[in-house]
């Protein structure tokens, strides 16, 4: 019994380093798939647990499966894409019915989604999108074009996100520290080679004016410029730990944090604490996500805007999925639908978020 026990263990220690590390089977108490004659197995490779957002969209996938009954293997890469890699490599070998996956970077994923398409299974992109991606596949015959190596694409504009954020701080700045003829921006960038950070990076400069292949740069109306930019890789201890030394570097200079995402801001409004400054006020600060942290840091003043990026996937990634098993016509890209906010709406908008 008890030889039998750590055989039982040692297989699933197997399987689970196997799968690139965290794979779990979703709930399989039989019954068939809503919209569906059976019950279909999604492989479903998420990047890790690096933020709150991360967090949501993990639920809402897992709460997504469960309610349409689908046998949901969830695999957590832990930020490597090696783990991605090996987690799809695996799903292909067990022959799931369909792939989801958000890719960590932009780069490396021709080969591996052209094995899932040599068998035949359907690939979902979720939140973050691969290079040379417009999410229009203009000509579905053209293996070249990396549109057509995955079926769907779901989640944000993330040059958009960008545009927004510089959008409300033109809208903005002024009211906050008026009588400024410039202001100084540092920036927090997200994973560096991710979508979500090279979007949200380019959008930002686009709106401004700054040419998108410099990382500092004065806008064409002359009055913001970005004075540091680094990555935190979307974490809230290195958004922290890159405020500090922005802090010690240019502390009495900066007028601005642009945050490729909240948490990253809600880390570094601890940096600009400690350094004896007033978040929100001394430094204006714009994340992205419109986690309920950031409502939090609003509502208290310390934040002043959060351009929403919407985590919850969940049901648009099970309902894709099913409509691509029957064999129904699906939206190259499903966009999702956001909004802005910032001290003025927060409060009230805070009960009904929900992440
Ligand atoms: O903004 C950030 C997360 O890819 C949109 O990744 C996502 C980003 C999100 O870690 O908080």
């Amino acid at each position: 019994m008890k030889k039998l026990a750590v055989f039982v263990l040692a297989l699933a220690t197997a399987s689970f380093a196997f799968a690139g590390g965290g794979q779990q089977g979703g709930g399989s108490s039989g019954g068939v798939t809503k919209g569906m004659d059976r019950k279909i197995v999604m492989g479903y490779s998420q990047i890790g647990a690096e933020s709150e957002w991360r967090t949501a969209c993990t639920n809402s996938v897992k709460a997504a499966a469960a309610e349409w009954n689908i046998d949901l293997r969830f695999s957590d890469a832990q930020q490597q894409q090696q783990n991605q890699l090996q987690a799809i490599r695996t799903f292909i070998q067990q022959k799931v019915d369909i792939i989801a996956f958000t890719p960590v970077v932009e780069t490396g994923w021709e080969a591996i989604l052209k094995e899932c398409l040599d068998a035949g299974i359907p690939t979902i992109c979720v939140d973050r999108s691969i290079e040379g991606s417009d999410r229009v596949a203009a000509n579905p015959n053209d293996k070249n074009d990396p549109d057509n190596w995955f079926t769907a694409f779901i989640g944000s504009d993330m040059e958009q996100e960008g545009n927004r954020a510089a959008a409300w701080l033109i809208a903005n700045a002024a009211k906050i520290k008026p009588g400024k003829s410039v202001y100084n921006i540092v920036e927090l960038q997200g994973t560096v080679g991710s979508s979500a950070m090279t979007g949200r990076f380019k959008g930002f400069r686009d709106t401004f004016g700054i040419p998108a292949a410099s990382a500092l740069g004065t806008s064409a109306d002359g009055k913001f410029k970005i004075i540091l930019s680094q990555t935190g890789d979307f974490t809230r201890a290195q958004g922290k730990q890159v405020m500090e030394a922005f802090m010690k570097s240019n502390g009495n200079d900066i007028d601005i944090l642009f945050a490729h995402n909240d948490d990253m801001a809600i880390g570094a409004i601890q940096a600009i604490q400690e350094a004896g400054k007033v978040p929100g006020k001394d430094i204006i600060i714009v994340g992205i996500d419109a986690v309920k942290g950031a409502f939090e840091a609003m509502v208290a003043g310390t934040m002043n805007a959060s351009i929403e990026c919407n985590p919850l996937l969940g049901p648009q990634v099970m309902e894709t999925a099913v409509n691509i098993l029957n064999k129904k016509p699906v939206e190259k890209w499903v966009v999702s639908k956001e909004s802005d906010y910032d001290q003025s709406n927060a409060a009230a908008a805070y009960p009904s978020r929900q992440y």
